[in-house]
């Protein structure tokens, strides 16, 4: 099923001409209605009219998160604010967040993304939908919601926070599908698990996103819920959820080409790169009216394929974010993402899924030591079983990082568990 089937299944000359006639209609959108788009290209001589192909996207300057930032809070709005009917803003850990401001048509735009989204991963207007994202000022919750609405199946704003409460509404609304982050549906499962109620749910579906997930993370979600997991990407400063999302195939997320337009950068010298090729996701809004960003940095490393999908959908795929440019940490000079450290544990069934990562330098040297908990308790008291499993997660953790990792198993339930995004890694050298 497609919800948007004209759009999901078009011929790719036929998209790369929308898309054009989008770029330079919002090119010179930008330009008119966004000082800061005009500052931009009047200091390099670039005018809306030099847009006459897509590769001429190449031709505008980036936008990254300091633009966004130094305009605060509506600096880069299109609209004047009577026509703003919604505002989000990221979370932001530290200094001012981002804000994003929507007009109607937006607000449409954006359901129909995330519709699109939530059916490809296979939902139906029979759906009963547990939303657990949090609703406020992060794009999640509402976002979520409308995509549901639209789609016709049930929503449940439920929002975050009181887990066995969850679980409880859970069960007795049977919900079929659960949106909520990837560290939160394994919180929910555990607790579930521990409760002795996992047979009672109903869930068919897991519509997962908002921070990183390995396949390994997505597997044990499976055996768990007994629920098809998907997941889905996005981010405040181009409108929030809804820009890609997986379908049945699990081979990529279909990014909804005909609103956002994406490259892939190399990070080092900001070249262009091609197709199946590392780098950080560049996206343009093709239909943003409240705030429309030209190629925006995400900080995101993924690929991109353009190959038509076995599900039948032609729009590009992007591959599972692998890190962000800044949570990659350097340890004594190896680059290690946090979601390499994950797939080693996740898959270990001796293991729990709770895990966190603490960096720091001791006599000038990076340490690196993974705390993941045990999946029961009782092997804590057992030496010989202990440290056979040490050596054991050690040993699968040098094959990937090349690195030695200090290892410490921890009693299940012992490491914080969070209701939104989750924070993985503690680094003490920034202290
Ligand atoms: O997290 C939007 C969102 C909400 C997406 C719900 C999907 C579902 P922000 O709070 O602005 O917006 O955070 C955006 O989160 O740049 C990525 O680093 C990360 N992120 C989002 N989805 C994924 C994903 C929302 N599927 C930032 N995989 C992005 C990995 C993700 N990282």
């Amino acid at each position: 099923m497609m919800f948007s089937p004209e759009i999901e299944t078009i011929d790719r000359k036929a998209l790369r001409e929308m898309q054009l006639e989008r770029l330079k209609y919002i090119v010179r959108y930008a330009y008119e209605n966004v000082p800061m788009y005009r500052r931009r290209f009047d200091a390099i001589g670039l005018k809306p009219e030099h847009i006459r192909t897509l590769k001429d996207i190449e031709l505008i300057p980036y936008t990254t998160k300091d633009d966004l930032r130094d305009n605060y809070p509506f600096g880069m709005f299109a609209v004047p604010m009577k026509k703003i009917i919604r505002l989000h803003a990221s979370s932001g850990t530290t200094g001012k967040p981002v804000v994003g401001g929507y007009t109607r048509k937006d607000l449409d735009n954006w359901s129909t993304c995330i519709a699109r989204i939530l059916t490809m991963a296979g939902a139906t207007d029979e759906d009963i939908f547990h939303v657990a994202f949090g609703y406020g000022l992060f794009t999640g919750g509402f976002g979520l919601h409308y995509g549901v609405e639209k789609l016709g199946a049930t929503v449940v704003p439920v929002s975050s926070g009181n887990t066995e409460r969850q679980l409880m509404l859970m069960k007795d609304f049977g919900a079929t599908a659960l949106i909520a982050t990837p560290s939160y549906a394994m919180y929910l499962a555990e607790t579930a698990k521990s409760k002795g109620i996992l047979p009672d749910l109903k869930l068919r579906l897991i519509c997962m996103g908002a921070e990183a997930s390995t396949a390994e993370m997505h597997e044990s979600l499976q055996k768990l819920f007994g629920a098809f997991p998907t997941e889905n990407y996005g981010l405040t400063e181009v409108g929030g959820p809804g820009v890609s999302g997986e379908c049945r195939e699990k081979a990529g997320m279909h990014i909804n080409e005909d609103m956002f337009y994406p490259e892939i950068v190399d990070i080092e010298h900001n070249r262009v790169l091609g197709e199946g090729e590392l780098g950080e996701m560049v996206i343009t809004t093709l239909t943003k009216e409240g705030m429309p960003v030209l190629r925006y940095r995400t900080k995101d490393i993924t690929s991109i394929t353009y190959e038509p999908c076995r599900c039948g959908r032609t729009l590009a795929r992007m591959s599972r974010v692998v890190g962000r440019t800044d949570d990659m940490l350097i340890i004594r000079g190896v680059n290690v993402f946090p979601s390499q450290i994950e797939s080693v544990l996740m898959s270990m069934d001796e293991l729990g899924k709770m895990y966190e990562i603490v960096v720091d330098r001791v006599n000038y040297m990076d340490t690196i030591e993974v705390r993941v908990e045990v999946d029961d308790a009782s092997l804590l008291t057992d030496y010989s079983k202990l440290e056979a499993l040490v050596a054991k997660i050690k040993h699968n953790l040098r094959v990937v990082l090349q690195l030695d990792v200090k290892v410490k198993l921890v009693e299940p339930f012992s490491i914080r568990r969070t209701e939104g995004k989750v924070k993985r890694v503690i680094d003490l050298r920034k202290k």
